[in-house]
């Protein structure tokens, strides 16, 4: 029985979703209005009223949401119902200023698990599988949502946290885990591992994973699918909208659909905060319809992607977003040029190299220079300086041709490079210090 796969709602005409976010849209903007004097006085100060609200085709009239706002409300600023009612935090691992720590009620815990269940549904979980959660637990959401999810969908939950692999890899083993949930960085580390270990994807009974929390690239899933012997699914979600699971993908892995009877999606200029139409790149903004604790209206993710509402393959009528590039503040201008990390993992992929790299930029004499360290593979490795030289040569000219920016590439040893059990540290930009 598949009770997290819901036709009813996941299936819904466009017309039908679009009349349950009007409704409930109206119904948090007035709860919002009356119970969170921060955003009261964000809306007067834009001259709209609750009364001006009366559906989807009005929400852009109202003020965003920003990290910036987040920080001024710390901690209990922006709270949207009493703290009596309130039965959990979780907070995101940004490393400078304040943490944003967002809040949970009983109910809004239920409606995030429910958007977790629904993702691992899609990525064929039943109540037969055993899921192996190897996300942090704690205040980051990871561990938190898919253990959640895990348990209403009725599978056998291993909430293993991340860290510690070889007992990882024995308790996939020893346990028969079906579903791997973790950041994807850390399940090529697990890959990798099981290669040290002589073990290949016949030596496990995986058969899907769920990862997310960071940007990846097609070619780092082919990858993972590759040496774990499963399919893999993204699943996309922040802290600020309770975590992962607000979109999330399907057996077609062509996008992420949105849980768009709880979330509204939009894609903005993010210079000018225009909206942009489907299809096209942009800021992706999403207003929470039905948050208690911590309701988020307008609220700027950062992630750069566009959406589709062209149908899927699957039947599921939500939209779907693209990947993310990752956030707007982890593009690198460097010399002017925008670069994104995961554009740099996907030359490196195709070129037969690991997704074990670092970025290195800083600002020598006014000018910005720019060095990528990469992993050699352990099939690759040489110490032949000439060969090493020409292999460093080709893949500087591959990033040039996807970045417009030619960078100086630095052959490493296998392994120099450390490894991440949660997000995984790509760059060091010195130029901020
Ligand atoms: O990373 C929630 C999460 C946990 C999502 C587990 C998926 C799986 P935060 O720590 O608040 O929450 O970080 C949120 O991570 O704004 C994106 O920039 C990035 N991110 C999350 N999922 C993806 C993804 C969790 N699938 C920030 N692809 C977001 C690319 C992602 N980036």
């Amino acid at each position: 029985m598949e009770r997290y796969y819901q036709p009813e709602i996941e299936c819904a005409s466009r017309e039908q979703l679009r009349a349950w976010q009007s409704q409930r849209l109206v119904a948090q903007v007035r709860r919002v209005w009356e119970s969170v004097p921060y955003y009261k006085r964000k809306m007067e100060e834009k001259g709209v009223t609750p009364e001006d609200i009366r559906g989807v085709e009005d929400l852009n009239k109202l003020p965003f949401l920003s990290k910036a706002d987040l920080r001024d409300a710390y901690p209990y600023g922006l709270l949207g119902a009493p703290l009596k009612d309130c039965v959990r935090i979780h907070s995101t691992s940004g490393t400078t200023g304040k943490r944003v720590v967002a809040f949970y009620t009983r109910h809004d815990i239920d409606l995030w698990e429910d958007c977790c269940a629904r993702a691992l549904t899609a990525a064929g979980a039943t109540e037969e599988d055993v899921v192996q959660v190897s996300y942090g637990y704690g205040l980051f959401t990871g561990g938190a949502g898919l253990d959640g999810g895990s348990h209403k969908v009725g599978c056998l939950t291993v909430p293993m946290s991340s860290g510690n692999t070889d007992r990882q890899i024995m308790f996939i083993r020893d346990l028969n885990a079906t579903v791997l949930c973790a950041t994807p960085s850390y399940a090529a580390y697990l890959g990798e591992r099981m290669r040290e270990l002589g073990l290949g994807p016949d030596d496990i009974p995986l058969k899907a994973g769920i990862f997310g929390a960071e940007a990846w690239s097609e070619e780092m899933r082919r990858d993972i699918e590759k040496t774990l012997g499963i399919k893999a699914y993204d699943i996309y979600g922040l802290t600020e909208l309770s975590g992962p699971g607000v979109s999330f993908e399907c057996s077609a892995q062509a996008g992420m659909h949105i849980n768009e009877d709880h979330f509204i999606p939009e894609i903005i200029d993010p210079d000018t905060g225009e909206a942009l139409p489907a299809g096209e790149q942009g800021e992706l903004v999403i207003t929470a319809v039905d948050k208690e604790a911590f309701p988020m209206i307008r609220y700027r993710t950062k992630d750069i992607c566009s959406l589709t509402y062209e149908p899927c393959a699957c039947g599921r009528t939500h939209v779907r977003m693209t990947k993310p590039r990752g956030r707007s503040d982890d593009m690198l201008i460097i010399r002017g040029v925008n670069v994104f990390p995961s554009q740099i993992e996907t030359v490196l992929l195709q070129h037969g190299y690991a997704a074990n790299y670092q970025i290195l930029v800083d600002r020598v004499n006014n000018t910005d220079t720019f060095e990528v360290l990469v992993e050699m593979t352990p099939e690759m490795f040489t110490d032949s300086v000439g060969e090493i030289q020409q292999l460093q040569k080709t893949l500087s000219l591959g990033l040039n041709s996807m970045l417009g920016i030619r960078p100086k590439v630095t052959l490493v040893a296998p392994k120099t490079i450390a490894r991440s059990e949660g997000k995984a540290v790509r760059v060091i930009d010195k130029r901020k210090i």
